[in-house]
């Protein structure tokens, strides 16, 4: 499967593209929240100038240990980004685990939910089913609050993978399009950094459910630990750790740093091209 179908989308997955992350919050934990509307649309227009095919716009940050934040002040946060963005052409996905949230992000132009809770909240999968919207699935152990205390897998790649495979025959089955799903073993969410190593060295087994395979790892701890550096000087560790994870199979990098990935996509796809080996497009129906 190499078209990804999100709203007016058609994403041609074929080869690896990039997802540029736009917290609208105080607290994310690499530091990269903005909670002016105005200078979150800039960057926004910034990441797509610099190559990211979709935006993924959150107002609640996840990272371990966040304070949650009700859905009046999300939606504040995040609607009036993702209608700007949205108006002007791009592929806007709404980073969120709240059915109502969702609701309202697809009414103002999102084309993808991104739901670190593979849309396990009540109501969640119906709101994607009643809209054309593409649907990121990711796995998590626990709950952002305490999900880093003691993740515990007696086999990480075959129980992400179960999961993966489980969460998306219930959307299938509850009328979500199978073109518009993507799969994504959640780096960081409920496992440690041997666990988060593990699934990169294996992702070729979870590219082979056949739903594009999304990765996240930009700035997180893992990299830190391996390099010692501080959440803001993780960017050479992030592009690698993407080249690495795109060369095992991952079709969507959500970063940070959207202009380093591409340029180091490009780079690589011109020595040894992706095995699909077309430019990666992205059209509106
Ligand atoms: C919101 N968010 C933070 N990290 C993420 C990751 O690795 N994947 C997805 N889909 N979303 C993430």
């Amino acid at each position: 499967m190499t078209v990804l179908v999100a709203g007016r989308f058609e994403l041609d997955v074929a080869t690896p593209c990039v997802m540029g992350i736009l917290n609208v919050t105080a607290d994310s934990f690499s530091g990269d929240g903005r909670l002016d509307h105005a200078a979150a649309i800039a960057h926004g227009r910034a990441m797509l100038r610099d190559g990211a095919r979709i935006l993924d716009v959150g107002g609640e940050s996840t990272r371990p240990g966040a304070a949650p934040v009700d859905e009046a002040e999300e939606l504040h946060r995040v609607i009036p980004v993702i209608e700007a963005l949205a108006a002007e052409g791009a592929c806007v996905s709404v980073d969120t685990m709240k059915p109502s949230v969702m609701r309202e992000a697809i009414a103002a132009g999102a084309s993808m939910i991104n739901d670190v809770n593979a849309l396990q909240t009540p109501g969640a999968v119906g709101v994607a089913a009643a809209s054309n919207a593409a649907v990121c699935l990711m796995h998590m152990q626990g709950e952002p609050a305490t999900m880093q205390t003691a993740p515990a897998y007696a086999d990480v790649v075959t129980e992400i993978r179960a999961f993966l495979q489980r969460r998306a025959s219930a959307c299938i089955d509850a009328g979500i399009d199978k073109r518009g799903i993507v799969v994504d073993p959640g780096i960081g969410f409920g496992k440690t950094p041997a666990h988060n190593l593990a699934l990169l060295r294996r992702l070729d087994a979870l590219a082979a459910l056949g739903f594009p395979l999304l990765v996240g790892i930009s700035r997180k701890a893992t990299l830190g630990l391996i390099t010692g550096r501080e959440v803001g000087e993780r960017a050479a560790a992030s592009v690698a750790a993407a080249l690495a994870a795109a060369v095992r199979g991952a079709r969507i990098l959500r970063v940070h740093d959207v202009r380093e990935t591409v340029d180091a996509l490009a780079v690589w796809n011109a020595i040894e091209p992706w095995p699909a080996s077309s430019p990666s497009r992205t059209t509106e129906q």
